[in-house]
């Protein structure tokens, strides 16, 4: 049997191209609060993580009190919260923004699937659920009048968001850049160039748990 025992630095499982770890993993790095990185495969779970939290998702944060929070969004709670004085980390509660994520996470991700998985919901054709998804997408258009969703920087909206535009835009990334959303198009394009989107996507081997190698992440706190 597993036993976890409470870790020296909080343990996030990952895995790279996933939105909802996106999101964590830019939050986190965000507040530069340092947390061992597992990178995992969906395909081949490890029995650690899912002895922290059965559901299987990731990301999953094992924090250093032994507590698990095992929902992106609260992960990047919990580092708005560690964090009170980072201004992009800030606006993490204000109703606006979560009525916004509440619609990305709820009809906008289920748009995206269907769109990118179109093959498998032959209900509707690719375009019609492209034209689904549209309505999100001109909703941030038309939110950003700034450089991003919620004024001239980076914020807790653009993060939990910005990473479910970016795999809607490469479903048909010749027909997204066509598209008629100029500042949409424009954010994603600042978000993807953005130093924290490049940290957040450099690539790590595939945790195992004897390896003889701790993979640490974020901590820069200034
Ligand atoms: N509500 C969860 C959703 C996380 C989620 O669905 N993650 C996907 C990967 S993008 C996952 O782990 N799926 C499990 C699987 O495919 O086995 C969150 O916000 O953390």
């Amino acid at each position: 049997m597993i036993k976890s025992v409470k870790p020296l630095l909080p343990i996030l499982y990952s895995f790279r191209r996933c939105p909802y770890a996106m999101r964590a993993r830019l939050a986190i790095f965000k507040s530069g609060i340092e947390v061992e990185l597992r990178e995992i495969t969906l395909k081949n779970k490890p029995p650690e993580m899912l002895e922290l939290s059965a559901k299987g998702t990731v990301p999953v944060l094992q924090l250093t009190d032994g507590k698990v929070i095992d929902e992106s969004l609260m992960i990047m709670e919990w580092t708005a919260e560690q964090r009170p004085d980072c201004d992009e980390l800030k606006n993490a509660s204000n109703c606006e923004v979560r009525a916004l994520i509440k619609i990305n996470d709820f009809e906008f991700k289920k748009n995206l699937d269907n769109y990118k998985y179109s093959v498998r919901f032959p209900e509707k054709s690719m375009q019609e659920y492209r034209q689904d998804g549209e309505i999100f997408l001109q909703r941030l258009e038309d939110k950003l009048v700034n450089d991003y969703l919620f004024g001239e920087t980076m914020s807790f909206a653009d993060l939990a968001i910005f990473p479910f535009v970016r795999q809607f835009a490469f479903v048909d990334k010749a027909w997204f850049d066509s598209a008629p959303y100029s500042r949409l198009k424009a954010w994603l394009a600042r978000c993807l160039a953005s130093q924290e989107f490049q940290s957040i996507m450099e690539k790590y081997p595939e945790w195992v748990v004897d390896r003889n190698q701790r993979i640490t992440f974020g901590g820069d706190f200034k």
